[in-house]
Parts: structure tokens; C-alpha cells; sequence
């Protein structure tokens, strides 16, 4: 097992003590995998995840029998967001079943929907193939969460023997093991619905990412002169400084995407599932809208909007093939068009400057994302959790570089701090900025200690407003208006300083009360060599806009 883990490219695995101890002792002697011992199985989970995304491998994570629940509900977002995480846990020994063994439920059913495979390793000697399998279910066609359960409550099945061969399959180790070629008359068919458009719209999701297909969507989208929106998932798709990048789609989105969306004649969906969240339920587009899609998933294709041509393929190799056979003289016919998107695009800068250059105290949260697009690093990894910090992130935020990575919340509050951690290892080399609201900071603060102990040196800046106000609006709408006193008890919080926690735990923690003050803290975390904890007090009245339909 620490033999196939090593081979397979495993750097680190999470977990909270303990499942297959013995492999743990064994990876000591044969390997130099760091296995992070963590605060808790969820959060474990989250590092596997982030690590599965900034890195492209499979993220590993493990629990023993009493915590493969709070593992299960850490896979959750992992399949939302359909990253390869791989997750071990303690299971039943059949000579004990049923007998009310301490600590012991059937936790098999849980994992159920939140993996692509959920399997039981029995016999020693099935080691190697469902290592094998499940290494190449988590990376193959969309990818996604495996679990094994082993024999044993802490997996002592990895104390026996057997004659096994530790075969490895390294092509399985990342994302994507294979690019599966399109039918090239699908290619061609699509490719002329789109050349014929007057209106169209490139909408990038997610498996852009996972095909490592960004320069080819850009260039398709140059060659023709197609504006391009994202999904939330897809953000780093296209830098958000390019001129035909018009900005996330959606629910947690940017106006001007919504209007473009809903202006044009034809949507050419790339690697993305379609979702309510891409989508704002089926509202940008309308369902009916024409549409064509390239997905590696062919059930994908045409799930929520009936298409004028589907291709099924790998992202990258699809959108080669169509710029192969683009005709380029097609695009004048768009300069309109792309005039248009453009003018969407700067109303929008127009309408969100005074916000986005606020000098208000306490701080408007879409100056940090202002200062955050002007002042991360080209190679930077971003890291955003959900709600208001999705909102805030997803419409305000820009890359500005096609180096940058962008990864988020599939809807979990409190996935983000970890996730940050978990793309840091995945990601040495690179800085890592992850931008969380205070209630999702709460979840796993815990692991401050961890990244201290295990220097994992990213850098995580809390919109500190002394609550969870993206749920404001819920609560004044069933309050028919202004909120009584005791309503707030429902949403905020004490006011903390998370730099003074942080300094207490061994990390380095920087208060900002100031706006002018942020770049300076930035620079000073991003220097650090340490984890970093950028405290910013911020407006709790301050509310993102919502989606324009
Ligand atoms: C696991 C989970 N539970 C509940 C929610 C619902 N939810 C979304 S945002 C939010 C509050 C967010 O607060 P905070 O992180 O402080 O950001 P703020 O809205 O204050 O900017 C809640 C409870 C969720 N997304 N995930
Ligand atoms: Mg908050």
C-alpha cells in the first residue's frame, strides 16, 4: 500500500488518527508521503480536496470506523465539484456484525451519493486491484470521489499477509488520464452552428480546468470572436483582463455576464454541466435558447437545454480540432456583437467603482476583492469558500493572469480554509490566497495548528464582519422587513480578532481596519514563509449585488 501510494505520485495524506496503522508505520520506512495529522475528518477531506484540484491528483484522505461519517460529509463538495478525492476508511469485521461493537454503524450507504465508486476491501489480497481502481475511477471521464472501506475498524486489514503483486497504472495518477478524441463529423457540425451565429456566447465551466483547456478556449474564442462568461467553477478559464472575458455566469455572478448571456442567439457550452448555480436556474439563458455543448460526459450533453449539436470529447482536443477548422473570416460578422459584450463589460467596471475603490472604514468587502485582483501574484492559486465570499469573489475578482488558478466552494460554508491548506501542499511552489467570510472561517479554525505544525504557508484572508450576512436578506424577507433585535441573534456573531488567534496558535496574524492598509499585509503574508492569517473588519450592512436575470 505505502509502495502504490508512493508510486502513484501521493505526496500527502489527511487524516485524524487512525485507519491502516500499519501502512502508516510502513509509509514512514518506504516513503516520504507527509501524513497530516489533522482536527477533524471533514476538514481532512477539504485538504484532500483542495489538493486534488490545485494539483490535479488524487487528494487522499482516512478514518477510522467512528469518523467515516464526517468524512462522507467532506466528499460532498468534492463531488459537486467533481475533483478526484480518494477516501479510506476503518469498516465491520463479518465476525463481529451486528453484536453492538463499540463505535460501530454500517457507514457504506452514506458514501453512496457522494462517489462515483463506494466499495469494501474484505481480503488482504484485494490490496492492489481496488487501489488500482479506485485511483483510476477518481480520474477517469468527469472525475470524482472514491471510497474503500477496509475490513476492521481501523482497517487492520492491512496487517495481513498475502502473495501480492503492488501493480501500478501511472497514467491514472492525474487528471486526465486519457483525451478522449471526438467524432470529428460532431466537431464540424458544431463548429458550423457556431461560425453561422450572429450572437453567440462561450460559457466555460469547469472541465476546462480539468483538461487543463484554457489557452485553446481563448484561442477559439479569438480566432472567431466570441465573448466568453464562466461558471463559477470555470473562472479560471480565461483571465478576467481579457478583452473578451465578460465574467461568471449565474447566481454568484457579474452583471454583465447575465445580460450578454441573455442577449445572445446561441450558447456554446464547454465542460460544464449546465447547473442551477451556472444557469441562475435556468434562467441565463432561458431554457429554449439555442445551444450547442462539448462535454466528456455524454450524458451532460443536452441534460438542461436541447442542443443544435453535441460533441462528446476532452475538452483540449475538441476545441483544437474546431480551431483547426475554423474560419476565421467568419468573425468580422461579430465585431458588433463583441462591441457589445465589451460595452456590457464596462458599464459594469462603471457602475461597482466607487465600491470596488471604497475607502469606507469599517472596509467594503469589495475592496478586498479589488485590492486581491490588483495585487496576487500571476501564479498564484486563489481559494474561495461559498456564499457571500462566492458572490463577493465570483463577480468581483479578476484574474489577471492565465497562471492564476481559481478554485471554490461547490456550496459548503467552511470548505475554503482548508481547501487552502490542502492546495498548498498540492501546490508548494505556488502562493495560495484564500478569501472566507468569518462564519466560514469558524468551521475549521482548528486548523490554524495544523498549518503551523506542518508549515503549510498559505495565506487566508477573512472578511471579518462579525457574521454571516449573506443570510440578512433570508431573514428580512420572513420578518416582513426590518429584523427585530433578537432576529440578529440568528446570523451574527462576538466580534473576534482572528489575527490575535492566529498569533496565539503560531501563525503570523495582520489586522486590517483600514482599506489603504491591505496591499501592504498582502505583501507582507505573501513574503511570510508562513501560514497567514489577514484579519479584515469589515462592513456587516455591506450586501453583494444579486443575479440579474
Ligand atoms: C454547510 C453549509 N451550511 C450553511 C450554509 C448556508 N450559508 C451560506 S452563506 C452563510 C453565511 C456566511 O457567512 P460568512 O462566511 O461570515 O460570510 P458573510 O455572509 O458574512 O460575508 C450560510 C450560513 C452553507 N452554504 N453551507
Ligand atoms: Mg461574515
Amino acid at each position: 500500500m505505502a509502495d502504490m501510494l508512493k508510486a502513484y505520485g501521493v505526496t500527502h495524506v489527511f487524516h485524524v488518527p487512525a485507519a491502516l496503522r500499519k501502512t502508516f508505520a510502513v509509509m514512514e520506512d518506504r516513503t516520504q508521503i507527509k501524513r497530516l495529522h489533522v482536527h477533524g475528518e471533514k476538514s481532512a477531506a477539504y485538504m484532500a480536496d483542495g489538493y486534488a484540484r490545485a494539483s490535479g491528483k488524487p487528494g487522499i484522505c482516512m478514518a477510522q470506523v467512528i469518523g467515516a461519517l464526517n468524512l462522507a460529509a467532506g466528499l460532498r463538495d468534492a463531488w459537486l465539484a467533481h475533483s478526484p478525492v480518494i477516501a479510506f476508511t476503518g469498516g465491520r469485521d463479518p465476525k463481529t456484525k451486528f453484536r453492538k461493537v463499540y463505535q460501530e454503524v454500517d457507514d457504506v450507504p452514506a458514501f453512496e451519493p457522494v462517489t462515483k465508486l463506494n466499495a469494501t476491501v474484505d481480503d488482504v489480497a484485494r490490496f492492489p486491484d481496488m487501489v488500482r481502481t479506485a485511483f483510476r475511477v477518481a480520474t477517469t471521464g468527469t472525475p470524482g470521489p472514491v471510497h474503500l472501506q477496509f475490513r476492521g475498524n481501523e482497517a487492520q486489514l492491512d496487517g495481513e499477509e498475502a502473495e501480492m503483486e503492488p501493480l501500478i497504472e501511472p497514467q491514472f495518477a492525474r487528471v486526465p488520464p486519457f483525451r478522449p478524441e471526438p467524432d470529428q463529423a460532431s466537431v464540424l457540425a458544431a463548429l458550423k452552428v457556431l461560425q453561422g451565429a450572429q450572437r453567440p456566447v462561450i460559457v466555460a465551466g469547469g472541465g476546462v480546468r480539468a483538461s487543463g483547456a484554457q489557452r485553446e478556449l481563448v484561442a477559439l474564442a479569438e480566432a472567431l470572436q466570441i465573448p466568453v462568461v464562466t461558471s463559477l467553477n470555470g473562472k479560471d478559464s480565461i483571465p478576467g483582463n481579457h478583452p473578451l472575458s465578460i465574467g461568471v455566469v449565474g447566481s454568484y455572478s457579474r452583471e454583465s455576464a447575465n445580460l450578454l448571456v441573455n442577449a445572445a442567439d446561441l450558447i456554446c457550452f464547454v465542460g460544464t454541466e449546465t447547473g442551477g448555480m451556472t444557469t441562475h436556474f435556468w434562467a441565463v439563458p432561458k431554457i429554449g435558447t439555442p445551444a450547442i455543448q462539448i462535454d466528456i460526459n455524454p450524458e451532460a450533453l443536452g441534460l438542461n437545454y436541447p442542443l443544435q449539436a453535441g460533441v462528446n470529447g476532452d475538452a483540449k482536443v475538441t476545441l483544437q480540432r474546431m480551431l483547426a477548422a475554423a474560419d476565421k473570416s467568419s468573425a468580422g460578422q461579430r465585431n458588433a456583437w463583441v462591441a457589445q459584450a465589451q460595452q456590457f463589460r464596462s458599464a459594469w467596471y462603471a457602475k461597482y467603482k466607487s465600491l470596488l475603490e471604497s475607502d469606507a472604514v469599517p472596509i467594503h468587502p469589495a475592496r478586498i476583492c479589488h485590492e486581491l485582483s490588483k495585487h496576487v501574484p500571476d501564479d498564484a492559486i486563489v481559494v474561495v469558500d461559498t456564499g457571500h465570499a462566492g458572490m463577493w469573489m465570483g463577480g468581483m475578482y479578476d484574474l489577471k493572469s492565465p497562471n492564476q488558478s481559481y478554485i471554490r466552494s461547490a456550496g459548503h460554508l467552511g470548505w475554503a480554509f482548508p481547501a487552502g491548506l490542502g492546495a498548498k501542499c498540492g501546490a508548494p511552489e505556488r502562493p495560495v490566497v484564500t478569501f472566507t467570510g468569518d462564519a466560514g472561517f469558524w468551521y475549521h479554525i482548528g486548523e490554524i495548528e495544523t498549518a503551523v505544525r506542518w508549515k503549510i504557508n498559505a495565506v487566508t484572508v477573512v472578511n471579518n464582519n462579525g457574521g454571516g450576512n449573506q443570510s440578512k436578506r433570508g431573514f428580512d424577507r420572513v420578518y416582513g422587513g426590518t429584523q427585530t433585535e433578537q432576529a440578529r441573534e440568528l446570523w451574527t456573531f462576538n466580534k473576534v480578532n482572528f489575527a490575535r488567534i492566529a498569533e496565539d496558535m503560531g501563525a503570523l496574524g495582520i489586522r486590517v481596519e483600514n482599506p489603504s492598509a491591505f496591499p501592504a499585509a498582502l505583501a507582507q503574508a505573501l513574503a511570510a514563509n508562513r501560514p497567514v492569517v489577514i484579519d479584515v473588519v469589515t462592513d456587516i450592512d455591506a450586501l453583494a449585488p444579486t443575479a440579474v436575470a
